[in-house]
């Protein structure tokens, strides 16, 4: 009888760790002993498939995306990233470097907004992804020139740092922009550029069709290079248990999965479908796919955090009233306050 109590106190003892190995701490901005958790997590790296800290336990980050630098930069500040961290704990930020559109190609000095973040969030102690946001410009190799001297320069600028993290093609789409053909020859010649100066931060690659074909990339994965993943994108109102088949068969062939962008609503960015986010989020929490929701905005679209020209300034220290529909559960979500199955 004693060893059956025994050994029911140890099993309970046992459970009792794994709660408190805390599926909350781990997706904490700053703990309660005041750590960031890059001060937590140290180094990334990829084993397997999972995205892990230095100590080499699967971790899930979680944070938001900028909107096109160019447009809404100025929420690319410390005073924002400070509030998101703090107020809505978010462990991460993505700076989105557009090419098109009035971009970087145009606008150089755009450079400075990705600087703003990059050293917001080392100062911070929060994981930045620096997204070159391919988009309309659809094939990768259009601007390859300019990648290579853009993502040369911030590595050896920053690749020092364990919170860098490199998204070298946002987007990539159209029939003719084929994973064998177009993404894998020019992600190769930036990784070894990268790695020239980085050898380990974590590198993310895109995907065809808007980076939701992972299945191509799984079929011919990059060899020789540690640390790299594979960007999937979903937008919950146009993206549904396909996607999420595609994906779970990426992951089985080898492919680590990366979500920097998600948005809450359709793929142009209207309806907020909340009901359709639940099991995307489940999903992700079920593999410990890290994200970034899409995006923190004011021009009034669905997918924006911030209702039409709130804080048009860039200050943070947003109030309800100033939040969307999108932007209150967001930070319900990103503060624990709505229970993910
Ligand atoms: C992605 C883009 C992102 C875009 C969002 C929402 O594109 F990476 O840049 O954001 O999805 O559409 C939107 C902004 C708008 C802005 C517009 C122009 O929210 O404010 O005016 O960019 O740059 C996707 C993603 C998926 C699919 C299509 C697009 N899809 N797309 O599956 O068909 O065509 O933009």
């Amino acid at each position: 009888m004693k060893k059956y109590v025994a050994a029911l106190c140890a099993l309970c003892f046992v459970f009792f760790l794994a709660s408190c190995s805390s599926d909350k701490d781990t997706r904490l901005a700053v703990d309660k002993d005041g750590r960031t958790v890059v001060e937590r997590y140290g180094q990334l790296q990829i084993i397997g498939t999972n995205l892990c800290n230095e100590a080499g336990e699967p971790v899930q980050l979680r944070g938001m995306s900028s909107h096109g630098l160019h447009w809404h930069g100025k929420y690319a500040n410390r005073d924002v990233l400070k509030w998101l961290r703090d107020d809505w704990n978010t462990q991460l930020w993505r700076a989105a470097l557009y090419l098109t559109e009035g971009g970087y190609i145009t606008g150089p000095v755009l450079k400075f907004k990705v600087i703003d973040s990059v050293e917001a969030a080392i100062d911070l102690g929060m994981y930045v992804l620096i997204d070159w946001h391919v988009h309309r410009d659809r094939d990768p190799n259009v601007y390859k020139a300019q990648s290579l001297a853009f993502f040369d320069e911030m590595a050896q600028k920053y690749g020092s740092y364990p919170n860098i993290i490199y998204e070298i093609c946002n987007e990539p789409n159209g029939d003719d922009v084929t994973w064998s053909g177009s993404i894998k020859p020019y992600a190769e010649e930036v990784i070894a550029v990268i790695r020239k100066h980085d050898p380990n931060n974590i590198i993310i690659v895109g995907t065809p069709t808007w980076s939701q074909d992972v299945d191509k990339a799984a079929e011919d994965p990059i060899i020789g290079y540690d640390n790299i993943m594979y960007t999937l994108h979903f937008y919950a109102g146009s993206h549904g248990e396909e996607l999420m088949a595609k994906a779970e068969r990426a992951m089985d062939a080898g492919l680590a999965l990366f979500v920097t962008e998600w948005g809450t609503t359709l793929d142009n960015g209207d309806q907020f479908h909340p009901d359709k986010v639940m099991p995307w989020l489940s999903f992700m929490r079920k593999h410990n796919l890290s994200w970034a929701n899409w995006s923190v905005n004011n021009k009034g679209e669905d997918s924006g955090i911030l209702k039409y020209n709130k804080d048009r300034n860039g200050k943070g220290g947003w109030v309800d009233s100033d939040l969307s529909p999108s932007g209150l559960f967001l930070r319900k979500i990103l503060k624990n306050e709505i229970k993910i199955k």
